[in-house]
């Protein structure tokens, strides 16, 4: 039987213009894919509309909804037989075909003229200039003086070619991205006590079916709202729902139970809880001392936090910490799962190690229904940790300083060993040496100058090199900064591959045809490399590029090989490890699916539920004790400030504020406060009030709501200019993920006259 063309031939036959692919593509047919915003990946089906002019009527398929935005050549439709979030959508993912429209997308490269204007050029001469510009500067000042930033929501294919286009055609160590601002206090916790790293270890599925789930800084009803349902029917099932949130948010509102911590001590709540569990002899011994390790350390540790302690420190009343732990453990199952409250810490890694402890010494770790689990953030957030972009990572999520990995990786690439740079700096240390010893940058899914920590300084230290790159879909607040922008494609208008929250590796496909003068980041990396001496060795197929990135991560922990585009095209997706070999067989049963293993129609959906991924099966207690943040209130800055999101808004915005419907929802900043504390400034709702920290000043208008502590305001970051959060946060780094401490800094806020 003739075998069905592959996804990504598909793709190439669509892209020679004329053929009936091409014309299907561009308004033919309905094409199932993912959401471009968050982990949740969302499947959505997109049809043509008649604005893309091939005569598609509006009457095709399911009703879309909203109404496209004029230029807009598809539409959302909802995809109900994708289960992860089985036809819901936000408000972001139905509107996003309005990002596709050429009047908001940049559609030519720009370079920065002598007059200092951006004004448009071709191709041909906007790639030379990078070229020139990232070789100059590595021959006058050594390989390390070339950066590279990449992002989250690159696909896994993009995210793996930057960080060989990094290791081998620039030779710099110096390649960070912005997941290190999101995902990596988690993830190093996560390895730490698992010996691996996948944000959700079960699928989101067996959220309802646990007894009770504690949601650590983490509002889904804003930032993933289709998953909000698995809380719901936690509910409706009888299960408890415990939120710890120094807001009494969305999320809050539908808890069981809400703990309203002081920013930055939920360090402290969590050993409080480890207390109470001590104490009240809710210890699971026989777990304790059949698959885990160094209780003894981390039960001293946990000792020392009493309760009446804890109470102090965090503002968290006692019989609140009591209820917790009764619901916590009188469950037959229960889960914490964290997000970016917690973790955006600069003891991040300790407090996400604190709240493993307490699903260890409990049991809930590696057994149906219970465990630990991040909310991985971006779109890519998982798969976007796994591939290399990350300054201390090699594919397959091994370790750059490993030898045997560095062996496997140069092998799959044909280089020596020898020739691949060590690891480089993080994220916002790489911005910090901006203009310093790193003088040229080439930045690909990232907008810092509104998401970076004390953005002002970074916004300075990025005016100072000698030379920026952007590619980009949209000219973001950092692309206006660079000497040379680049125009990519983006999610509907190309093929690749995403890993979602849940680990699971999705296929994304192009449904429409990219503006003319529009190329993908693929085609930019093949050409830069041509250009640098490396003719061969980044195609810009995606389904060429992921197939090496399976060899490369082959044996790895966070094994692909198994995966291919034909096996994720028409189901739901593969959950990784999968190695190759496992790809035919039967789902294995959730119990022998087993740390290190790997499964078979489906993948791993569940790890851990024999051994954890240590090599000698046990999962890792941490021995942490509390610390204050870095900066805490004090008689100039007597406030807390904590920042994070909106439902309408999206990231630095770069892409939502470019979306009608969303700045109506969400027109701009603004800073929450307790009408305790309006009062003693004086405010009124609505009137504008300055935010100023030891970093810089900002001002927002003033919301004023009693949903927040008194003693502590609330920005959202979506927005660049004067109300730009990120100018006051604070970037204390956690000593070991180097994640920046957005969730807790000290204000001032005042009237403004
Ligand atoms: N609408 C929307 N959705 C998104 C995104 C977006 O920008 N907009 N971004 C995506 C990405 S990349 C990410 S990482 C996720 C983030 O998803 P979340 O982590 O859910 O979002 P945040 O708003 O950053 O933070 C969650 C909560 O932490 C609380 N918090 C603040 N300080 C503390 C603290 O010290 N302790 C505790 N326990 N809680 C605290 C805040 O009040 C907030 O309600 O969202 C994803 N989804
Ligand atoms: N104060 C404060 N600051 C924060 C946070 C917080 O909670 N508080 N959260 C942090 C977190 S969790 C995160 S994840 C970061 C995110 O912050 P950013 O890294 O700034 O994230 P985005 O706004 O998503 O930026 C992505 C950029 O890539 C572009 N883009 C989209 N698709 C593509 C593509 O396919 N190719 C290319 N080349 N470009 C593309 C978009 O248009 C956009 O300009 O912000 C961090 N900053
Ligand atoms: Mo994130």
């Amino acid at each position: 039987m003739p075998q069905p063309p592959s996804p990504a031939a598909r793709d190439a036959a669509a892209r020679a213009p004329g053929t009936a692919a091409a014309h299907r593509a561009a308004g033919g047919t309905a094409t199932d894919t993912h959401c471009p915003y968050c982990a949740l990946q969302c499947g959505m089906t997109l049809h043509p509309t008649a604005a893309a002019g091939t005569g598609a009527g509006a009457g095709h398929g399911p009703g879309p909804e909203p109404a496209p935005e004029p230029g807009v050549s598809v539409a959302v439709a909802e995809r109900p037989g994708f289960p992860v979030n089985r036809g819901a959508l936000c408000g972001k993912g139905r509107t996003a075909p309005a990002v596709l429209a050429s009047r908001t997308r940049l559609t030519t490269p720009l370079i920065r003229r002598p007059d200092g204007e951006l004004a448009p050029a071709g191709w041909d001469e906007a790639l030379d200039r990078i070229a020139e510009g990232l070789a100059r500067t590595r021959t006058a000042y050594g390989p390390d003086a070339v950066g590279v930033f990449g992002g989250g929501g690159l696909t896994n294919e993009k995210a793996y070619a930057l960080g060989k286009f990094a290791r081998l055609v620039l030779g710099t160590s110096q390649i960070d991205y912005n997941g290190r601002f999101c995902m990596s206090s988690a993830a190093a916790a996560g390895t730490a006590a698992f010996g691996l790293d996948r944000g959700l270890p079960f699928p989101l599925a067996d959220i309802p079916r646990t007894g009770c789930v504690i949601l650590v800084g983490a509002n889904p009803a804003e930032t993933m709202p289709p998953a909000l349902r698995y809380f719901t029917e936690l509910r409706e099932n009888g299960g408890k729902l415990v939120v710890v949130d120094p807001r009494r948010t969305r999320t809050a509102e539908q808890a069981d139970l809400h703990l309203a911590p002081r920013p930055g001590t939920d360090l402290a709540l969590a050993l409080g809880m480890l207390h109470l569990v001590v104490a009240e002899g809710r210890v699971d011994e026989e777990f304790v001392a059949a698959r885990t390790a160094g209780w003894p350390e981390a039960r001293s540790a946990a000792m020392a936090h009493w309760p009446e302690l804890v109470e102090r420190i965090t503002g968290v009343p006692l019989p609140a910490l009591r209820e917790a732990v009764a619901l916590f453990c009188d469950a037959p199952a229960s889960m914490v799962l964290t997000a970016r409250g917690p973790e955006q810490q600069s003891k991040g890694t300790d407090t996400v190690g604190a709240w493993i402890n307490l699903c260890l010494a409990t049991g809930r770790a590696g057994r149906p229904l219970s465990g630990y689990g991040a909310l991985t953030g971006q779109g890519n957030g998982q798969g976007g940790r796994e591939h290399g972009q990350k300054a201390d990572q090699l594919p397959g999520y091994r370790k750059l300083t490993d030898p045997a990995a560095r062996a496997h990786v140069a092998e799959v690439w044909g280089v020596s060993p020898d020739s691949l740079p060590g690891p480089g700096r993080s994220a916002y240390e790489l911005l910090d040496a901006l203009g310093g010893d790193v003088r040229a940058l080439l930045l690909m899914g990232s907008n810092p100058v509104v998401s970076a920590p004390r953005a002002g300084h970074v916004e300075e230290r990025i005016r100072s090199l000698g030379f920026l790159a952007v590619a980009d879909v949209v000219l973001s607040d950092t692309a206006r900064l660079a000497d040379v922008v680049l125009p990519v494609a983006q999610w509907a208008e190309e093929t690749g591959t995403t890993t979602s929250l849940e680990g699971r590796v999705l296929l994304r496909r192009r449904a429409v045809t990219p503006p003319a003068g529009v190329r993908t980041d693929l085609e930019v990396l093949n050409s830069l490399a041509a250009r640098l001496g490396w003719e061969k060795g980044f195609p810009t197929d995606p389904e060429e590029v992921f197939d090496e990135l399976r060899r490369a991560s082959a044996g790895g922990p966070a094994d692909y090989s198994g995966i291919t585009y034909r096996r994720i095209a028409d189901g739901d997706g593969v959950f990784w490890p999968c190695a190759e070999g496992a790809a035919a067989g039967a789902e294995p049963s959730s119990r022998t699916a087993g740390a290190g293993r790997t499964g078979g129609g489906s993948g791993t959906p569940r790890l851990f539920l024999d051994r954890f991924a240590h090599p000698d099966g046990r999962a890792r207690f941490a021995a942490v004790t509390h610390r204050p943040a870095a900066e805490e209130p004090d008689a100039d800055y007597p406030v807390h400030l904590t920042t994070g999101r909106v439902l309408a808004q999206y990231q630095s915005g770069a892409q939502t504020r470019r979306v009608d419907a969303l700045n109506t929802a969400a027109p701009g900043p603004f800073v929450q406060l307790h009408p305790q504390l309006a009062e003693r400034l004086g405010a009124a709702e609505g009137e504008p009030l300055a935010v100023t920290s030891r970093r810089g000043r900002t001002v927002a208008a003033a919301r004023i709501s009693p949903d927040i502590r008194p003693d502590t305001v609330f920005m959202p970051f979506h927005w660049p200019g004067e109300g730009r959060a990120n100018t006051v946060t604070n970037p204390a780094l956690d000593p070991v993920s180097r994640m920046p401490e957005f969730k807790v800094c000290a204000v001032r806020v005042e009237r403004v006259p």
